[in-house]
C-alpha cells in the first residue's frame, strides 16, 4: 500500500507519523507575522527530524467551534508556511481545509494531500480534488462543528460511519478521483461521545477491511481527557496507548502532536510484529 502525489511515494508497509501544524492567527504587525512564520517553520522542522513523514497544515477552520475563517484569512495563514516548508524540506504536507480554493492554492504552493474533516462535501471540492489528482482523506462527522458535541447519537454507530464514508467513497469515484488517492477518518471526537470514540477504536480493524488506508487522529483528544481525567497538556500516555491500538489494527497514518513518541511506539510495535510473519 502507497501513496502517489505526483512524483512523490510514501510507502504505507509501516505506519506513517503525520505531526499536526496548527497555524495561530497572524497578529497585525509585519514583525508579528514573520516571527510566527518562523516558529512554525521550526516546529515543522522538528517534528520531520523526529520522523514525521506528513506535516498536517491547518488554519483552523476546521476545528470544532471554532469561529469561521474567511477565504482570505485561511489563505494568508496557510500559504506561507507551506512555502517556507517547501524551501526547507521535500516532505509531505497535507493541508486541513474543506474550501476548495485552499485546496487549490496550498497545493499550488508544495501540499500533496487534501484533509478535509467535511469530506469533500463543500461547495466544489470534490471537483477541486479530481482536478489536483492528490490523495484525500475523507472524515467522517456527524452535524456540524458548532453542535455536533452535544448529546450525539447512533442508530448503530459502526454502519452509520461505514455508510457515510461509502457515500463520499462514490462520490469521489464518481467524479474521477482514483480508488487509490483515497484515505479514510474515523474522525475521533466529530460527533463522538466518549464510548463512541472508544468503540469506533475498538471497531479500526473492520474499516482497514474495507480495504483504504485509514488514518487516526486521537491526539490528546477528549475522549482521553474524560476518561483518564487529564488535561489537555496530560493526553500523552492515553495517546500514546491509542495509537498503538490503532496501528496495530492496520491503521497506517497517526495525526499527532508528539511525533517522537508515537514514532518510539510504532518501532516497537513494528519489531515485535516482524517475528509473527
Ligand atoms: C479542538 C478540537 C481543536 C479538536 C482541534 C481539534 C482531525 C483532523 C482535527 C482528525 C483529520 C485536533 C482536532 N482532527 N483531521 N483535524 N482527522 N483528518 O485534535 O481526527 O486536531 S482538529
Amino acid at each position: 500500500m502507497q501513496l502517489k502525489s505526483g512524483s512523490k511515494v510514501l510507502d504505507l508497509k509501516f505506519a506513517q507519523v503525520m505531526g499536526i501544524l496548527n497555524v495561530t492567527p497572524d497578529s497585525f504587525s509585519d514583525a508579528g507575522k514573520f516571527k510566527n512564520l518562523d516558529i512554525a517553520l521550526k516546529r515543522a522542522l522538528e517534528m520531520l527530524a523526529q520522523g514525521a513523514s506528513i506535516i498536517d497544515v491547518g488554519g483552523e477552520s476546521t476545528r470544532p467551534g471554532a469561529p469561521d475563517v474567511s477565504l482570505d484569512e485561511e489563505l494568508a495563514r496557510v500559504l506561507p508556511i507551506i512555502e517556507k516548508i517547501k524551501q526547507n524540506s521535500d516532505c509531505w504536507i497535507s493541508i486541513d481545509t474543506s474550501k476548495a480554493q485552499v485546496m487549490r492554492e496550498a497545493v499550488h504552493a508544495g501540499a500533496s494531500i487534501l484533509n478535509d474533516v467535511r469530506a469533500l462535501q463543500g461547495e466544489g471540492a470534490l471537483q477541486a480534488a479530481a482536478q489536483l489528482n492528490v490523495p484525500v482523506c475523507l472524515m467522517h462527522m456527524q452535524g456540524a462543528p458548532r453542535s455536533m458535541q452535544s448529546d450525539p447519537r447512533y442508530a448503530n454507530l459502526y454502519s452509520d460511519v461505514k455508510d457515510f464514508l461509502e457515500q463520499r467513497i462514490e462520490a469521489c469515484l464518481q467524479i474521477g478521483i482514483k480508488k487509490e488517492q483515497i484515505i479514510l477518518d474515523l474522525g475521533f471526537g466529530f460527533g463522538k461521545t466518549m464510548d463512541h470514540n472508544f468503540a469506533l477504536l475498538s471497531a479500526t480493524h473492520k474499516f482497514v477491511a474495507l480495504g483504504y488506508p485509514l488514518l487516526t487522529g486521537i491526539s490528546r483528544k477528549s475522549m482521553f481527557g474524560q476518561l483518564l481525567n487529564r488535561q489537555l497538556s496530560d493526553r500523552l500516555a492515553g495517546s500514546l496507548a491509542g495509537a498503538l491500538i490503532a496501528v496495530q489494527q492496520g491503521s497506517k497514518i497517526i495525526r499527532v502532536h508528539d511525533v517522537g513518541a508515537t514514532v518510539d511506539i510504532i518501532k516497537v510495535l513494528n519489531k515485535v510484529n516482524s517475528f509473527n510473519k
